[in-house]
């Protein structure tokens, strides 16, 4: 079958891009095992089941193997050629563009795709499809951790520390992660912290498997994490527990921060979050007492329609107490996807351009330019963000590109944005399986996957990685860069497009040069031999320099703003989107389980993952459960203003009595985001999944009809 050499790479799913080697089997249904790889820094051999299993997906048994055509006459997605395929395509688009402007086109990313296909689709969609009209799923993941990012420290990158500096400070706040399940190999760093004599704090309204581990759980009502981060930092004051000398050296804006604190008393703020004050007077206690600290934040807090200002309150509590900026202290963002740090830099984002430039900044869009060899002029401007163009569909945006996501089942208010993709006049998608969004497509192509092609991710810390390619793909797929390439010189773009992913990379450098995120001089050499690269890593002024080591830690000794110190933002509690009332009484939480990754496109074609995670449930406290007069397996119906889902009853004390969770990983009548407010976060335009307004009732025993707005 296909010809295989074992070769050292890193996993297609999470963030933390761990480390491992693929050998052949000689099977081809399963052409390849993952064999432990211990060389890697941040996993050293550690895997969890969905790495462990990744090769199941390279099966043809599920994967597309030819691209798919939906055929007139019988409305069905039907095989065809490749020329068919990109021919429709091109058409699709080239009419779309014609009848109703370039911005009528849309282009839509994620935080999955390689560096180089990141950096290819914001060129594709503003050169030669000429709209503004793209975006991509990094705008549902840590946009709001991204924003804050920005205003406090001039520059957003996930960790501004590796990993392995965690178990060397003294105390961390992890905020709204729940590690354990969804980054397990990383759970060492914690256990080694705890070890190391440091102090654990989780903050989750769950008692996950996570705040088990923790010295101090805090169970705040979902979406009132501004409101716990104010308090902590009203009790600092108080307590006269500031460091005033690092806020005298090396910050803004303190006097403005302090007061909107002082507003947030503690009796106050065990009102809004349930969280009684002795803990939260506990929690500042160990904070403080230790030498240094840290605070992550992840989903939790970040999936709120105020993720920008909560996560600007935590890190007012950083800077407040000296705890950013020095060795083994600052505040850090749990990213998610398996690119989701390098796809936010390069310029799929709506506002972008690669380097982490910013799209209306004159000076950015000139040298971009200068790279893609345009006018500046010809750049369009900024776009809209992925839920307003989701949203659009049909309306003024009236086709779409779509790679490396599955809206139908991870977009907020789901059946509504199901039905603006069925309105749509023409959907491409581009995808290793034949995702639920996919199955809506009037074009399939089907793409090459992460071990048999080659491309750089950027993982959490911002380590930029190499996978190399392990094994030839099936015949009659293509690779993401030869779809671009195909369907520029269809749509008439003269100027080429590259298909090497290492030219693409190359290009990239040139184009980050200089910018925020400058990978100029980092080259696929370099990254294997020096098992990766943290950014910004400029290239050297001439051949004789030195080449630049990269940069693990940032802001030692300055932060990234132009004067170099950081910036507090004066911040202020405010209520969830929607809060409960008589009608909707219940809060529901969303998130994710072990066994499953996001959508579910992949792993929910995993036998093994599946017979561990099978389908949605409603996780709910025992309280709950016996009002409802629900027992735990029943059916029960989750009802908000969007709609209504039916999934088992899961019944644990692990949950506020408050509050229910779902994870989102199923389509189907068990989809949690049938139920999910799309209510966005003003700066960031990130959509409230972490919260909204639910009743329960008991289901009846019959599928139900999940009936939905659309
Ligand atoms: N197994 C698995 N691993 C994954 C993924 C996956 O789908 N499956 N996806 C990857 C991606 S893209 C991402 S973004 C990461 C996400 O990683 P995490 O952020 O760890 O994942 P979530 O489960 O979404 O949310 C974390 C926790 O937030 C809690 N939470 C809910 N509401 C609130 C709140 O209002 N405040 C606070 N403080 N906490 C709250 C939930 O109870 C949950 O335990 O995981 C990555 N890893
Ligand atoms: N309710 C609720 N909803 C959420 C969240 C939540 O916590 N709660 N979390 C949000 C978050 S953080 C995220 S990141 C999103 C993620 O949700 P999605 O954007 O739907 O992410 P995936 O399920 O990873 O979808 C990736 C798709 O691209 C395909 N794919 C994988 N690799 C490639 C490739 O190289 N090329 C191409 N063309 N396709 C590829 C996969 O098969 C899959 O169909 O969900 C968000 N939705
Ligand atoms: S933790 Fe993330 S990167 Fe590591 S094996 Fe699991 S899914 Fe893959
Ligand atoms: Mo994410």
């Amino acid at each position: 079958m296909s010809d295989v050499i074992a070769a050292p790479t890193h996993c297609p799913y999470c963030a933390l891009q761990c480390g491992m080697s693929l050998r052949p089997t000689g099977r081809p249904e399963l052409p390849v095992e993952v064999v432990e790889r211990s060389d890697f820094p941040v996993n050293r051999g550690a895997l969890c089941g969905k790495g462990r299993t990744a090769p199941a997906v390279l099966s043809s048994r599920v994967r597309l193997t030819e691209p798919l055509v939906r055929c007139p006459d019988t409305g069905r997605l039907e095989p065809a050629t490749w020329e068919e395929a990109l021919a429709a395509v091109a058409d699709g688009l080239r009419r779309t563009r014609a009848d109703h402007g370039p911005d009528a086109v849309g282009v839509f990313g994620g935080g999955g795709l390689t560096n180089e296909k990141a950096y290819l689709l914001g060129k594709f969609a503003r050169l030669v499809l000429a709209t503004s009209q793209i975006d991509y799923n990094g705008r549902f993941c840590m946009s709001s951790a991204a924003a804050a990012h920005n205003r406090a420290f001039g520059l957003d990158r996930g960790l501004p520390f590796p990993l392995e500096d965690i178990p060397h400070t003294g105390c961390v706040i992890l905020v709204g992660s729940n590690l354990a399940e969804t980054m397990p190999p990383a759970l060492r760093y914690l256990t080694e912290l705890k070890a190391n004599g440091g102090k654990l704090i989780v903050v989750d309204p769950r008692r996950t498997r996570t705040a088990e581990q923790a010295n101090l759980h805090l169970a705040p009502r979902p979406g009132t994490d501004l409101a716990l981060a104010l308090g902590l930092l009203h009790l600092v004051v108080a307590e006269g527990r500031t460091d005033e000398e690092f806020i005298a050296a090396r910050t803004d804006g303190w006097e403005a921060a302090r007061a909107g604190a002082m507003a947030h008393w503690p009796e106050h703020v065990e009102r809004i979050t349930g969280i009684p004050v002795p803990e939260l007077r506990e929690a500042v206690k160990m904070f403080c007492d230790a030498p240094s600290g840290m605070v992550l934040t992840a989903r939790g807090p970040e999936q709120q329609s105020k993720g920008t200002d909560t996560v600007g309150a935590w890190i007012n509590l950083c800077l407040a107490t000296g705890r950013a900026g020095r060795l083994y202290s600052g505040y850090g963002c749990l990213t998610g996807q398996g690119n989701g740090q390098g796809g936010r830099e390069h310029g799929q984002k709506a506002d972008q351009l690669p380097g982490y430039r910013k799209l209306d900044d004159p000076a950015a869009r000139a040298h971009v330019a200068g790279v893609w060899g345009v006018a500046p002029d010809s750049l369009p401007g900024p776009g809209r963000s992925a839920y307003e163009l989701l949203d659009a569909l049909g309306g003024e945006v009236r086709s779409l590109l779509l790679m490396g996501s599955n809206p139908v089942v991870s977009a907020p208010r789901a059946a509504h944005i199901e039905g603006r993709l069925r309105s749509l006049d023409f959907l491409a998608v581009a995808d290793v399986v034949l995702s639920e969004t996919a199955e809506l497509a009037d074009v399939v192509l089907p793409v090459t996957q992460w071990a048999e092609e080659t491309g750089t991710t950027t993982n959490l810390e911002g380590r930029v990685l190499l996978r190399r390619q392990a094994l030839t793909p099936p015949a009659g797929v293509r690779s993401d860069l030869q779809v671009m390439n195909a369907l520029a010189s269809l749509l008439g773009w003269e100027k080429g497009f590259p298909t090497d992913p290492e030219e693409v990379f190359d290009e990239l450098r040139r184009a980050s040069a200089g910018g925020p995120a400058d990978y100029s001089g980092i080259d696929y050499r370099r990254v294997q031999e020096e098992n990766g690269v943290f950014w910004p890593c400029p290239a050297g002024t001439d051949d004789s320099a030195a080449e630049h080591p990269g940069t693990p830690r940032l802001f030692l000794d300055r932060f990234a703003t132009a004067d170099g110190r950081a910036r507090f933002v004066p911040v202020v509690h405010r209520a969830a989107a929607e809060e409960t009332d008589a009608d909707y009484p219940v809060v529901l939480t969303t998130g994710r389980v072990v066994s499953q990754y996001q959508s579910g496109a992949q792993t929910r074609r995993v036998d093994e993952l599946n017979a561990a995670a099978p389908g949605s449930f409603v996780e709910l406290h025992p309280r709950l459960a016996e009002r409802l007069g629900v027992a735990d397996g029943e059916r029960v119906a989750v009802v908000s203003r969007r709609g209504r889902s039916v999934a088992p009853a899961r019944i644990t004390a692990a949950i506020r009595p408050d509050t229910v969770f779902m994870p989102f990983h199923w389509p189907g009548e068990g989809r949690a985001n049938t139920l999910t407010n799309p209510a966005l976060d003003p700066v960031s335009r990130m959509p409230e999944f972490k919260v909204c307004a639910v009743r329960l009732e008991p289901a009846a025993e019959s599928p139900a009809d999940s009936a939905a707005d659309a």
